[in-house]
């Protein structure tokens, strides 16, 4: 007598991270997409290694996520994120083995540095205010 009729799920997840902006300067963030080839179980935040930035509002369930990444501010070093093998699995306890995949990684260029301000004095102006002040204290 068999116990199960169930077909065994041999098959591992896989992920695909995408993202809506490749490119970040300052006051912007990216919204990442976790998408998953079937539904896990056990996906969490801590599951994503990333760099160059933060990572918050984690979302999702089933086969997609999503997160914001927020780069560092004053950088223009490219934040990478990224999922390892053996981070997620599905119900059967298939556990991904993708990690090498290109799709694993996601590279954000960043730039958060602010434009520095030049600020060019009108010598000839200034040197009028300087006199006028001059006469100003000659008449006290
Ligand atoms: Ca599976
Ligand atoms: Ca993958």
């Amino acid at each position: 007598m068999t116990t199960s009729t169930l077909p065994t799920d041999s098959i591992a997840p896989s992920v695909t991270i995408s993202a809506d902006k490749t490119k970040l300067k300052a006051g912007e963030v990216a919204t990442l997409t976790f998408t998953f080839t079937e539904v896990v179980t056990d996906f969490v935040l801590s599951d994503v290694t990333f760099s160059g930035g933060g990572l918050g509002n984690f979302a999702g369930s089933g086969s997609i996520y999503s997160a914001v990444f927020t780069p560092s501010p004053n950088s223009t070093i490219e934040a990478v994120v990224a999922i390892a093998s053996g981070r997620f699995s599905d119900a059967a306890g298939n556990v991904n083995a993708d990690g090498g995949d290109a799709n694993n990684k996601l590279v954000i260029s960043v730039d958060t540095v602010n434009p520095t301000i030049s600020i060019q004095s009108d010598k000839t102006r200034l040197n009028r205010l300087l006199k006028n002040q001059e006469k100003d204290v000659d008449m006290l």
